[in-house]
């Protein structure tokens, strides 16, 4: 592999050249005029020229060498930053900063001036973010497909303890200086309107779908740079322009044009992102977008396909379509579409070509997750989609008579169609069994996958669902993020190890090196530091590094029980001012999480943890042992100061309900010990770094299960514990919302009246006992460097890269081609 391949093509005067040129020309400055963020965005510019040379000549070389893609389709990509992670692929981050300094200019600064691209709800959006920088960085042949929403996820503020929603306008007035508008790849969505039948030419039947009206999709690259590699790939996001966005020829063909059109007109399609984590919310507009995203990539890659001069029918040969969860399951009966109503291809022909071209990744069992769209809306936008979706159905469910005759049972479980009284349409069973291959993103949840959702679809097609654990790329989350760790790491096991993550294994034999240890705690208290600077200057809580930071930072969600960790600190709040033999290490609990703005409950679970927070920081009877802060507006770029800087990382979902997870493991790599229960990933960091070196508690999966099934009653664990007791009872006391008693007795209410769900109870007992575990072991900071050290050496397994290796060989059958 040629070795920092972008390095060799810098030429410094020519970079400053063109940032002086954009400056100037593309943002109207001087440099008597210029701000920081002018300076930022003429910099990104220069830069942007560089990578779309390298984007336009990886195209180039793939078409012709007619290499084997993978065409990753995703609702989301939580890109973060591009600037300062994209200088590191490069190999020009110094070369940068020595260029700005030049111009007195400096880049630390330069970089805080980028807006966080937010196009994403949480951690499906991330690994799609960190899984495109690995494909680049391995050079594995990709295209990554998005939507180019205008709004990114909500920006959070807390208006007396209670989170405020503002709109995301990510680009700001002036544009992102990455993205790249490519006019030429411009397609035409259709909606609404009728099928109809016709005979063609040769006397065959065929059928036909007349839209009533059409939007436009607009593409904009953004530059996936591959790590110490010339290769640049994209990542296209379609924008909607429907300026007029309707056929006058067709505005007679029914009022349902009419009456749908005010919602087009309102929102246009691309207009923002479904601020959901976790939940299906079955909006008409939601759809749109789905199809429009869907209609926009599918068209592409037929294009790119046909523009290196092959054949429809090697299209599974040289293309596979990645579905990023079943957002994007709609691109199946378009391509299906394609293929018999332009392509004019029979059903078996379409139908073997586009089952071996798609393949599906499942990130979720939660039941209000699993994504269903009526029938009768589909059947109004895209009748034609209707239309195959039916006919797949029909027959699937042959399939599963001759399999299970006379078994009604059986067909209404497996049914793509749910009866009821509106029918709906499952996109997961629409999607298992319309694609070659299905995969869980952690060993436990894939099993759940096989054993719990699909056992009848796992007997039906053996082999086809299957396991690829997450991963994280160890260039954003080790290299750009922890700069103090990365210079130590590369000092002892080379400076390869960001490529090559399996290198950090070599860490281990220091572990138990007091000298090592020393720097490394070293490193960490710096990392704390920044922290508490950043804590400092924006919310003007002033810390104590010496205290252990212990964080949560994830989307607010019941099932990722954030109200566990407020239980915990309502009980540790309990001991300090009720208990004289109590004593505890001074511990600060950090939270960062956005709720889904119409989930009231995890509305609720935030403004009581600020509420706490304001009562514990300021309360001179708890000696300063006690702090709480709340992150407001948790994003990528502040995920970069906290994952560094975390002792202890909060992974303590109820068993079976976390697929994977993907935090924990940037913890993990940061040095962070995790407490955690054994969900999604955890199970397999454990496997990774020890029992000795992980701190598990709680139910099992099959214990929870059980637990349920036997009748789970919360008030058992309420009557029996007193800590437990005095912890919910603070609930309802005035103790935190002076004047105003019950203020966060909702809680409370749901987890006793309202059964507790996700059995927060059934498992505080030990979650307390676990973290007192941790406050032991804490004081001894010797061995607590060795199990940090342990976790950092121990983490190769889940980096993306590996992920994405085994997507390309077990799934794909992808080879790596290089520029
Ligand atoms: C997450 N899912 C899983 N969903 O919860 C997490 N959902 O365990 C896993 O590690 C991660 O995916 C990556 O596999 C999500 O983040 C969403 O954000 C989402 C967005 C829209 C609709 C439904």
């Amino acid at each position: 592999m040629p070795k920092n391949g972008q390095t060799q093509q810098f030429n410094k005067a020519a970079f400053q050249a063109a940032v002086e040129k954009h400056l100037t020309t593309t943002y109207a400055s001087t440099d008597e005029t210029a701000t920081a963020r002018s300076w930022y965005l003429a910099m990104g510019k220069a830069l942007a020229e560089i990578s779309t040379g390298n984007l336009l000549a990886t195209e180039k070389n793939l078409a012709e060498q007619k290499a084997r893609s993978v065409n990753y389709l995703s609702l989301e990509f939580l890109i973060g930053r591009l600037t300062g992670n994209n200088l590191i692929s490069m190999g020009l981050y110094e070369n940068v900063a020595e260029a700005m300094e030049e111009m007195g200019q400096n880049l630390t600064d330069l970089l805080e001036e980028e807006r966080d691209p937010a196009l994403g709800n949480g951690g499906l959006g991330r690994l799609a973010a960190c899984f495109m920088d690995s494909l680049a960085a391995q050079e594995y042949p990709a295209v990554g497909y998005g939507l180019h929403y205008e709004y990114g996820l909500f920006r959070q503020s807390f208006v007396d303890g209670r989170q405020v929603e503002a709109p995301d306008a990510w680009r700001g007035i002036e544009g992102y200086p990455w993205e790249v508008l490519r006019p030429e790849l411009s397609q035409e969505v259709s909606l609404y309107g009728h099928v109809e039948g016709y005979t063609d030419e040769n006397g065959v039947e065929c059928r036909r779908w007349v839209p009533a009206m059409s939007v436009e999709g607009v593409a904009w690259d953004l530059p996936i740079v591959g790590y110490d590699n010339k290769s640049v790939y994209p990542l296209r996001l379609w924008e909607c322009r429907s300026n007029a966005p309707f056929s006058l020829a067709r505005f007679n063909d029914g009022d349902y044009v009419g009456a749908q059109y005010s919602a087009l007109e309102a929102g246009n399609v691309t207009k923002v992102l479904y601020p959901n984590d976790n939940h299906d919310q079955g909006k008409a507009l939601r759809l749109m977008q789905q199809y429009f995203h869907c209609a926009c990539s599918v068209a592409d890659i037929l294009r790119r396909h046909e523009a290196a001069g092959n054949s429809i029918e090697s299209l599974s040969e040289l293309e596979t379509i990645q579905l990023n969860d079943t957002h994007p399951t709609i691109a199946i009966p378009e391509l299906m579409r394609i293929l018999m109503d332009e392509y004019k291809l029979g059903w078996e022909s379409a139908w073997e070509i586009s089952s071996k071209t798609f393949a599906y990744t499942n990130h979720t069992l939660l039941p209000e997750a699993l994504e269903t769209w009526s029938e009768a809306l589909i059947q109004q936008m895209l009748p034609r989609h209707m239309e195959i979706i039916f006919e797949i159905n029909h027959r699937f469910m042959k399939q599963v008579e001759q399999t299970w005759p006379g078994n009604n049972e059986v067909k209404r479980k497996l049914s793509i169609i749910q009866e009821g009284p509106q029918r709906m349409v499952r996109m997961a069973n629409l999607c298992v069994v319309s694609t070659y291959a299905v995969n869980g993103v952690a060993a436990l949840h894939s099993e759940l996958v096989k054993r719990d959702l699909f056992p009848e679809f796992n007997e039906l097609f053996p082999g086809r669902l299957t396991n690829v654990t997450n991963g994280v790329t160890p260039r954003r989350w080790i290299k750009y993020c922890n700069p103090g760790l990365s210079a130590l790491i590369s000092e002892k096991v080379g400076n390869d190890w960001p490529a090559n993550l399996e290198k950090i294994a070599g860490l281990e034999k220091f572990a138990d090196d007091a000298a090592f240890q020393k720097r490394y705690m070293a490193v960490k208290k710096e990392n704390k530091q920044r922290l508490a600077n950043w804590v400092e200057e924006n919310m003007g809580i002033e810390l104590d590094t010496d205290a252990i930071f212990d964080i949560q930072i994830k989307r607010l969600h019941e099932y990722k029980r954030q109200h566990l960790n407020l239980l915990n600190i309502l009980a540790l709040y309990h001991r300090l001012l009720n208990d004289p033999t109590f004593d505890m290490h001074p511990r600060v609990f950090f939270f960062g999480a956005k709720a889904a703005p119409g989930y009231a409950l995890a509305k609720d679970i935030i403004f009581a943890i600020n509420k706490v927070a304001e009562k514990v920081n300021n309360d001179p009877r708890l000696g300063g042992k006690l702090k709480v802060v709340f992150i407001p507006d948790y994003r990528v770029s502040l995920a970069e100061i906290l994952f560094p800087a975390a002792d202890v990382s909060e992974q303590i979902s109820t068993a079976g309900k976390e697929a994977s997870g993907t935090g924990n493991m940037k913890f993990a790599m940061n040095g962070a010990l995790t407490i955690g229960t054994m969900d999604g990933a955890n199970v397999e960091m454990r496997e990774e770094v020890g029992d000795e070196n992980i701190f598990i508690f709680g139910l099992l999966v099959d214990e929870v299960q059980k637990l349920k099934q036997e009748g789970y009653d919360p008030y058992r664990y309420y009557h029996a514990d007193s800590l437990l007791r005095a912890a919910m009872d603070l609930l309802e006391t005035d103790e935190f919302t002076p004047g105003n008693p019950g203020q966060l007795a909702a809680i409370r209410h749901n987890l006793l009246e309202g059964g507790d769900p996700y059995l927060v109870l059934a498992d505080f007992a030990d979650y307390v006992k676990t973290q007192e575990k941790i406050d032991a072991e804490y004081r001894d900071q010797k061995t607590w460097a060795r199990k940090a050290i342990l976790n950092t050496a121990l983490m190769s397994k889940f980096s993306s890269d590996r992920s994405i290796r085994d997507y390309a060989n077990n799934i794909w059958k992808l080879e790596p081609v290089s520029l």
